[in-house]
């Protein structure tokens, strides 16, 4: 040992660094929940052990160990700031499949340009100090080889390190490896470096899955599909026979903004107006994970869940599915998409086909120039009125899906297309938040305006839907004083995970809903109205028509909302956000995490191509390529 020690200088040097640095970066940027000091002293030492491996990593070398070990702590710094970035935009952990997800990162500039900040390059600070230190002092820190016996006791400590901080973890957490959809408590327990080797081995397992996969796999989730109780509303179904359907994804928008009034003045004035001859759904949450927009289109038209890491139209955009579009087909409708973003985003591109979308009206069938645009394509009203003439020449009865922008992170909008003053708080994008929904809102009114004009509201079901928040924990503080409340706590977060859903059927007055609901729900709901059973479909969701006891709505992290209770973060609330004891919630957690991984086997598995009456009629979408 004692000689081992002077040639560990630099290794442990830079290892106290980056120690210290990933600590402090876990306390600023990540907001990772703390219980009590057992749980500050896990999050504090989790990283040590993954630390001294890799950077030790370094000590197989000789001549050039210490720039090696300045290497690795470069290459773990850069995944430590990736990690801080990423999590200030999406409150998440980076996956493997969203590092792949490369197309998408050119669209993203304005947001990333938003989140860097100085202290972001303060984190690269330790490095140059490691850098100055080896200039000035080339002597102190010995590259004088190992012996392999000390090589041995190096790395036989390390492991007993680590595997003493995941027995810990486990001791204290023991669902920790069987609930890979919690991140936060991945990287709490294990630390980020370690989480990221655990989400490789995720990565392999799933790619393993499709090819292991048989029939007898998707029997056992049919069996299990197939003993719930499926009911369906009789007084409404089919009551939207044959009619046109137009969906439009709301960027962002989240269900408090709702009848709620900024500075005097409404936010949402035409939603709140629309609501009252339509069906509104107030207790109607987003299920969506790592793909956001995304995932929201895949949940509402298939009614399955997202999947834990990731973008299903990103990782599995090759399976079989048996989505509303590719549904419709045999009832004659034709379908199409609009959204003036590059097409490949989000992978969209070659995921609409697979769903059986007939058109995609993206980027390159609009015309964007500078005064009609703002962030990532054009702004919403001129969306819609562009769009308005392409949608009066398809063919009826049309299944259409408008994804509207302009309320997207960070939320920018010029001034003069401001119907109401931003918000005064500590936050900005909070503050510049309420004039862009307001935005949107007046550019949906313009677009049923329109509809009107062109004949089509009266035979059109248009179904409104919030896609995904799009105010984040770290904006807590400015949306307690929004809230009027004097903290944000877990169950008052989980609650605004609620995004509006609006149905409105010609020739219906509609009433406001309030059960517990989710956006698995509407593919089945949707399918009712038009007159289409659901009974033999693989699908998770239930007809939002249906009263019902037992009404349970799971989100992608875990957390869960029944008619009485809530759990969310390990912690069980009743109806009314009290804390209540945990075995309350037990049974139901059971089942939510059942769900889940069902859902999972189904598209890890690719698991639709055994549905006998799935039969393949996808594939010929039509996109202009100019
Ligand atoms: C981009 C739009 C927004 O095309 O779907 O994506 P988001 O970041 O909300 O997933
Ligand atoms: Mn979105």
């Amino acid at each position: 040992m004692n000689r081992l020690l002077p040639k560990l200088k630099f290794t442990l040097l830079a290892v106290v660094l980056l120690w210290i640095k990933t600590y402090v970066v876990y306390k600023l940027a990540f907001d990772i929940k703390i219980e009590n000091n057992w749980d500050e002293l896990i999050l504090l030492f989790s990283p040590v052990s993954s630390l001294l491996f890799f950077i030790g990593l370094a000590l197989f070398q000789t001549k050039h160990r210490n720039r090696f070990i300045l290497g690795i702590s470069a290459l773990l710094s850069f995944v430590l700031f990736g990690n801080a970035i990423f999590y200030g935009f999406f409150n998440d952990f980076v996956t493997l499949p969203v590092l792949f997800q490369t197309n998408n990162m050119a669209d993203l500039g304005t947001s990333i340009r938003e989140l860097l900040t100085y202290k972001t390059f303060l984190m690269f600070g330790d490095l140059i100090l490691l850098f100055v230190l080896l200039r000035s002092f080339p002597n102190y820190f010995s590259t004088d080889p190992l012996t392999k016996r000390e090589k041995t006791s190096y790395f036989a400590s390390v492991i007993t390190l680590c595997v003493l901080t995941v027995s810990a973890a486990e001791l204290y957490k023991p669902s920790l490896f069987t609930r890979s959809f919690d991140r936060e408590m991945v990287v709490k327990n294990l630390g980020l470096y370690n989480y990221h080797l655990y989400d490789i081995v995720l990565q392999s397992r799933s790619s393993a899955q499709r090819a292991f996969a048989s029939t007898n796999s998707y029997v056992e989730i049919e069996n299990y599909i197939r003993a719930r109780d499926k009911h369906m509303d009789e007084s409404l179904f089919g009551i939207a026979k044959g009619k046109n359907v137009i969906v439009i994804s709301m960027e962002s928008t989240q269900n408090f903004v709702i009848g709620r009034k900024i500075n005097g003045k409404e936010v949402t004035p035409f939603l709140n107006d629309f609501i009252k001859e339509s069906y509104y759904f107030d207790h109607f949450y987003h299920q969506t994970g790592q793909g956001k927009t995304s995932d929201a289109e895949f949940i509402i038209e298939n009614s399955l869940y997202p999947l834990d890491r990731g973008s299903v139209f990103f990782t599995h955009a090759n399976n079989e599915y048996m989505a509303t579009p590719e549904l419709l087909k045999d009832y004659g409708y034709y379908s199409a998409v609009f959204h003036s973003n590059d097409k490949t985003f989000w992978n969209r591109d070659i995921m609409y086909p697979a769903l059986g979308y007939d058109r995609f009206f993206n980027q390159t069938d609009f015309t964007g120039t500078q005064q009609n645009s703002v962030g990532w394509g054009l702004k919403d009203k001129d969306f819609f009125e562009q769009s308005i003439r392409y949608l009066k020449e398809l063919p009826q009865p049309f299944y259409t899906k408008f994804l509207t922008l302009t309320n997207h992170f960070p939320f920018i909008l010029e001034s003069k297309d401001r119907y109401i003053d931003e918000y005064n708080s500590e936050s900005d994008i909070v503050n510049r938040y309420f004039p862009t929904v307001r935005y949107t809102d007046e550019a949906i009114k313009y677009f049923v305006q329109r509809l009107k004009e062109e004949g089509l509201y009266n035979n059109t079901m248009i179904v409104i839907y919030g896609d995904h928040y799009g105010i984040s924990e770290n904006h807590n503080t400015a949306m307690a004083q929004v809230l009027g409340k004097e903290e944000i706590t877990p169950f008052d977060t989980l609650t605004l995970q609620r995004v509006p859903l609006v149905i409105h059927i010609p020739g219906q007055r509609g009433r406001t809903i309030s059960k517990v609901s989710g956006q698995i729900d509407v593919k089945p709901t949707l399918l009712h109205l038009l007159g289409i059973k659901t009974k033999d479909h693989m699908e998770f969701g239930t007809d939002l028509f249906v009263a019902e006891q037992e009404a349970m709505t799971v989100l992608r992290d875990g957390s869960f909302i029944t008619e009485n209770y809530a759990y969310t973060k390990g912690i069980c609330y009743n109806k009314n956000g009290t804390i209540v004891d945990r075995a309350l919630c037990a049974p139901y957690a059971e089942k939510a995490k059942t769900e889940l991984s069902l859902s999972d086997r189904l598209i890890y598995g690719d698991l639709l191509r055994f549905d006998a009456h799935n039969k393949r009629k996808t594939g010929t979408m039509t996109t202009s390529f100019q």
